[in-house]
């Protein structure tokens, strides 16, 4: 259950409107409800073979040497595939989507545990798997580095020695912000509070794994990859790179997708073996992981060891933030973020206040754990980001004896300071944060819930408020800032309008569960006036739409919703000049109500766009400077991020006796500016809050000393079912983003960013009484338990 908010005062809501913007139920549902989605392990091709992965069972390790012979010998095998093949072919390392590479199948060494180390490749997924079990490996064991804080010690394996002259564990360095005027700002000041803060390890678990299905045409030289992928162009470019292939030659297909969380944003080692079966079969060759391989291998999140120190005045106005980052980046550097900002956007650390100084020193260092590091709905790290700003402030309301929501209210960045350039050089654009922070404690009944704080406190109660506001930068580029491996971060797109006036507009982007088909047809309804349902959305496929970057880091409302926008108002432009010929007057003297050009004056005389789209397509000369057809396209290069907002309030009860948190009510007041679809952002809302308690209250991937994964499966790596999720309470303020075409601000992760602060806060402040002022995620009962016996567990 859930309960929606509406704001006292009047905002810009969509709920009422017919066309365009509002609360329309989703077009692609009756698919997903009826089992008629079409996801990649869906795809069948006749002659189709299967491929499975052998994996590495241990951390670190030299190979020795591998036997096939038993594996080639088994009934359907039709290939056995080891490193050493791949690299006669130049194959056997790959880029990464930062910099660096990583190997598609092990040579020398075997650097985490789930390591791809040879797959099979076989007439069924059994056979296949069957011999798995017949290849034969020699490992020479290594000493494993899990623990980040050991990876720099001088006597630490080397685990990237394939380096050229690579002798530590050294990953990169990063900083970002003023440290001189940083430290100068501290020494000044009243009161510094400091806290060291893990964020851990945690995995996007996906409900569909990642798989690919690779076929290649030996006659026609051309491959055809279906694949789990939230960015099919910028992979296509990457496999022409990679595998050699031109790029033309190739065709990437994402179908549905069973939800990404920004999982399926890197390129793995699965879809290359993939290819290089088809490649050495002639034959389509399907790849899908299963669960296991998926929590093991593919790209988790988070793993940040973080020290941050706030310096305030007495009397509470913050000053400055200062933070000190350890990244463990696991055995190769997966991570997708632009290339110029290799932590993300952890830089916007500085969160909702207006601060005199900030500094953030970053070292990333590798470690014998799978690859990845920006996934799970981090809006490129702005989740540690937050978290650790969050925690600081609230840390810092307890030291000064301030309430921690009237600390933020008197340190936020003001309406009228935007756009506001923060100390790490981030301008946000627009934002009403008192205003947000202000519904939230409305919704609440803030006031009244601390006076009951207070009489349950007397009776011995444990009952905690966690306050957590944020600010998140998503819709990456511009493309003169942000690269992937050098592609601009700008989206394209293109829109159709037949004959009879419906229309197909064509994405960059890539839905993996957030409801484009529905969204983007109300954008383009919204600017043409054609009904949502007359405008067919396709996406997923290089072949049938623009060139783009795809989907994460909540970009596709930021850059191509604003092309979405802007194409559509291309085409109005055009059909304006069409329709004053239509209506023998100048285009000048033409209004555009919503759906039809009127004569001014003279509302009797209009066409609609329908009318006007036939007229285009139709017999008989044009005006002057119209070739016919309504189609536009347009590439759109988003001049800033867009900077939604949002203020969550918690409220815990802990079981005196087992220590279990319970979530009693959590009220999210988010801000992402106009609100095309009200329902959908709901949707997402709540997803981002489920995440959020799963990673604050459950979720960890966690190793031991050897290395081995202790979260392979979802019996041992907790996520949060129907039973220990709370109803979720939403509201929300409107404030546009001034520089994008609608006003809209992306929103899909900001749940995830802004929860799990509120929720960690909210425990803390329960256990204030007992003198607890600091605790790491995620809190389970034994943890809390610890803590409530002034223990300490280790992370
Ligand atoms: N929306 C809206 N009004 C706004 C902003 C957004 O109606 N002002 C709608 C959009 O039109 C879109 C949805 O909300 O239908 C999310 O939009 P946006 O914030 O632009 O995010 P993206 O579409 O780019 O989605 C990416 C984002 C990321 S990075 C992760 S991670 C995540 C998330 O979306 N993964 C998801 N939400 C997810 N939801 C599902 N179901 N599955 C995932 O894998
Ligand atoms: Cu960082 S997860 Mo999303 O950006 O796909």
């Amino acid at each position: 259950m859930t309960t929606v908010h509406e704001p006292p005062v009047e905002q810009v809501d969509n709920d009422q409107h017919p066309v365009g913007y509002g609360r329309m139920l989703r077009k692609e549902d009756p698919r997903f409800i009826r089992g008629r989605g079409h996801y990649t392990d869906d795809v069948q091709l006749p002659g189709m073979l299967h491929l499975a992965i052998l994996r590495s069972p241990v951390a670190h390790a030299r190979i020795v040497s591998i036997d096939t012979s038993a594996a080639e010998a088994h009934p359907g095998v039709k290939a056995v595939i080891t490193g050493e093949a791949l690299a006669g072919q130049g194959l056997a390392w790959m880029p990464t989507l930062s910099n660096d590479v990583q190997a598609v199948l092990a040579t020398d060494k075997v650097r985490f545990q789930g390591q791809e180390v040879a797959c099979v490749v076989a007439e069924d997924r059994y056979a296949a798997r069957d011999a798995l079990e017949l290849i034969d490996v020699e490992y020479d064991m290594l000493p494993p580095v899990i623990d980040a804080r050991h990876a720099l010690d001088p006597d630490a394996p080397v685990i990237r020695d394939d380096l050229e002259g690579k002798t530590d564990n050294h990953c990169f360095d990063w900083e970002t912000g003023d440290a001189a005027a940083t430290d100068a700002v501290f020494a000044a000041a009243d009161v510094v509070v400091s806290e060291d803060v893990v964020y851990p390890r945690v995995h996007p678990a996906p409900m569909e794994t990642c798989g690919c299905v690779a076929d290649y045409d030996p006659v026609e030289g051309k491959l055809t990859l279906w694949s789990t992928s939230q960015a099919p162009h910028a992979h296509r470019t990457l496999y022409a790179i990679v595998a050699g292939l031109p790029e033309h030659k190739i065709r990437v297909i994402s179908p549905d997708i069973g939800g990404g969380f920004g999982n399926k944003v890197p390129i793995y080692p699965g879809y290359v073996c993939a290819i290089v079966g088809s490649l050495l079969t002639g034959k389509p060759v399907k790849w899908m992981e299963d669960r296991s391989e998926n929590l093991t291998s593919t790209g988790f999140a988070r793993d940040y060891i973080m020290r941050g120190e706030i310096a305030a005045s007495r009397d509470g106005k913050i000053l400055a933030v200062r933070t000190n980052v350890l990244a463990d980046h696991g055995a190769f550097n997966g991570t997708a973020a632009p290339v110029k900002f290799p932590a993300g956007f952890f830089g916007v650390f500085t969160g909702s206040y207006d601060l005199k100084a900030a500094y953030c020193k970053m070292t990333a260092v590798y470690t014998n754990k799978a690859p990845g590091g920006v996934a799970y709905a981090c809006s490129f790290r702005i989740t540690e980001a937050v978290y650790l700003v969050e925690r600081l402030v609230s840390r810092l309301a307890d030291e000064l004896g301030q309430d921690p929501a009237q600390l933020r209210l008197a340190n936020f960045i003001h309406p009228d300071q935007f756009p506001y350039a923060t100390p790490t050089g981030w301008v946000y654009d627009s934002g009403d944060y008192a205003g947000t922070l202000r519904e939230a404690m409305r919704i609440a009944g803030y006031d009244e819930l601390r006076a009951e704080q207070v009489r349950r406190r007397e009776r011995g109660e444990l009952m905690g408020i966690g306050v957590s506001t944020f600010t998140e930068a998503v819709g990456a580029g511009p493309r003169k800032d942000m690269d992937i491996l050098g592609l601009g971060m700008a989206d394209g797109c293109d829109l159709r309008i037949h004959p009879t006036g419906k229309a197909v507009v064509r994405l960059s982007v890539q839905s993996q569960g957030q409801g484009h088909e529905t969204t983007f047809a109300q954008i383009v309804s919204e600017e043409l006036g054609i009904g949502p349902d007359d405008i067919e959305v396709v996406h997923g496929d290089t072949e049938n739409t623009p060139f783009g970057l795809g989907t994460y880091g909540s970009r596709s409302t930021p850059v191509s919703g604003a092309a979405a926008a802007l194409v559509a108002r291309k085409v109005r432009d055009k059909a304006r000049i069409i329709a004053a010929a239509m209506l023998e007057v100048a285009p000048t003297d033409l209004e555009w109500v919503k759906g039809s050009f009127q004569v001014a004056g003279d509302p009797g005389k209009a066409v609609t766009i329908q009318q006007v789209a036939m007229r285009a397509h139709g017999a008989g000369d044009l005006p002057e400077g119209i070739e016919g057809s309504l189609d536009a396209q347009i590439t759109y290069n988003p001049p800033n991020l867009t900077y939604p907002n949002g203020a969550y309030l918690c409220v815990v009860d802990i079981d005196p006796g087992t220590a279990q948190v319970k979530v009693r009510r959590f009220v999210a007041v988010d801000d992402c500016g106009t609100r095309i679809n009200p329902m959908i952002i709901e949707g997402q809302v709540h997803g981002g809050l489920t995440d959020g308690l799963g990673m604050a209250l459950m979720e960890i991937i966690a190793f031991d000393p050897d290395g081995n994964c202790l979260g392979g499966s979802l019996m041992d790596y907790l996520i949060p079912t129907a039973l220990e999720t709370p109803d979720w309470e939403t509201g929300y303020t409107v404030t546009p983003s001034p520089h994008h075409p609608i006003g809209a601000k992306g929103v899909g992760e900001s749940a995830t960013v802004g929860s799990p602060a509120a929720i960690v806060n909210a425990v803390i402040d329960a256990l204030k009484p007992l003198g607890v002022t600091a605790l790491d995620m995620p809190l389970t009962p034994s943890r809390v338990w610890e803590a409530m016996q002034g223990r300490a567990t280790p992370p």
